[in-house]
């Protein structure tokens, strides 16, 4: 039997975008060292499950390192692993053509090729393969040049690939391959990297092929548990177990609060104040981050609308103030996004901006436009200039206008804007009464 954990996506020391935690009283330094809290987990896990070997596939970096402090944090963490060995690739975020800077690794860390796909024998009777990213924009399928191996023992692959189907929850497009291109290889395990979401793209009764997403959220679109996997293979490489563990220091959640049912605001805040209280028991005492949105038809919506009609947004700090209440220091309220309506006895305006608040999400979520607007050349033109950025977290700032949902998001945000702004004038409170 084997055990050995698989990691990717480490994005060590990538700078985490927006934070402002003011408000929460969390020092933001919290959020920026997690990504090294959370590569510190994984060796501390490893040591203590004492495993076989670990593997990483890809992104251990976010890109150049700022000076070597990055470098030296990671191989003083590889050194406390000791005898344990870790076979790493790159991906397109630390492409070999994009790292400058150098140290000394452990010999017991493993760089696989970047030339072509290379077999590494890392213990006895174990063969691991792989090819790393030369360069960033990886666009050859990299998985047709794995060899299929003659021989007995076990034999795992290590990819950093988007799949099939072209972009995915926002990942470019790189390496791409099909899961037949990887089950006819006939390893019995696949370890990838580059999706941040984790997922099983086959577990039973096939050859398994894991994405164990990045070991620590960055921002609101990678929300959840995020960790890595520890897998036993039986000594014909057969599945024995997997067991996922969350590894990340700071978490990103979003919350839904339906208003509904309420009949005054007051009773808003307590209601905020218990949903906070399940998502710290959940989160076992690690730092969150988040953002809520406002839906439902109510009465209270206009005075929710109102409190964040001034210069200080006074809804943003009642729902600070209520997680505070409950967790000190432990979540900051990243945004409040508000979506809820009146009930419908209100005047024309009120009428026809919901029509056109319709317009605007029904378009946005139903018609391909978004699609065919971020396909467009010239959008993809921009894009790439994007990459220019030395700065890894502006280049990750200005992807995210590339993002689906994250337009879908500033576009849902109009009607609200535009209530917001009309409810300021007195406007539609003339009209009304
Ligand atoms: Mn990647």
């Amino acid at each position: 039997m084997i055990r050995f954990i698989h990691a990717a996506d480490i994005h060590l020391d990538s700078l985490m975008r927006g934070l402002d935690t003011k408000l929460a009283d969390i020092d933001p330094s919290v959020f920026r060292l997690s990504t090294r809290k959370a590569l510190k987990n994984l060796v501390d896990w490893a040591v203590w499950e004492n495993v076989d070997f670990v593997t990483l596939g890809g992104d251990n970096y976010d890109g150049d390192w700022r000076d070597h402090q990055t470098g030296l944090y990671f191989v003083q963490q590889m050194a406390r692993l000791g005898e344990i060995p870790v076979v790493s690739i790159t991906g397109n975020h630390d492409a070999q053509s994009k790292i400058t800077r150098t140290l000394r690794l452990p010999p017991t860390f493993h760089r696989l090729s970047e030339e072509s796909p290379e077999i590494y024998q890392v213990i006895p009777g174990v063969r691991i393969v792989g090819q790393g990213f030369k360069n960033q924009s990886e666009t050859r399928n990299l998985a047709r040049g794995y060899p299929e191996l003659d021989g007995g023992g076990i034999k795992i692959g290590l990819l950093h690939t988007s799949l099939a189907g072209g972009k995915r929850d926002g990942h470019d497009d790189y390496a791409p391959c099909s899961l037949d291109d990887l089950r006819f290889k006939h390893y019995q395990f696949w370890g990838l990297g580059h999706i941040h979401k984790q997922s099983w793209e086959a577990l039973q009764g096939e050859v398994p092929i894991l994405f164990p997403g990045n070991l620590q959220g960055r921002h609101i679109r990678e929300t959840g548990p995020k960790g890595a996997y520890l897998i036993e293979l039986d000594d014909d490489g057969k599945l024995i177990s997997e067991e996922f563990k969350a590894l990340d220091e700071t978490r990103w959640e979003e919350l839904l609060v339906e208003i509904g049912a309420f009949q005054s605001i007051d009773e808003l805040w307590p209601y905020c104040e218990q949903r906070f209280r399940e998502m710290a028991e959940q989160a076992g005492g690690r730092v969150l981050a988040v953002r809520l949105r406002i839906d439902g038809v109510s009465r209270i919506h206009k005075e929710i609308l109102k409190m964040r009609s001034g210069a200080e947004d006074a809804l943003l700090a009642e729902i600070q103030n209520a997680a505070n209440m409950v967790t000190p220091g432990l979540i900051w309220v990243e945004h409040v996004q508000v979506s809820s309506h009146s009930p419908v006895q209100i005047g024309p305006t009120t009428q026809a901006m919901r029509t056109l608040c319709e317009f605007i999400q029904t378009k946005a979520k139903a018609d391909n436009w978004l699609d065919e607007f971020l396909d467009m050349k010239e959008l993809k033109q921009l894009r790439n200039q994007a990459s220019y950025f030395r700065e890894a977290d502006q280049a990750e700032m200005m992807g995210l206008l590339f993002d689906k949902k994250e337009i879908e998001m500033i576009l849902a945000e109009i009607p609200e804007l535009l209530e917001v702004r009309l409810n300021t004038n007195g406007y539609l409170k003339s009209r009304e009464s």
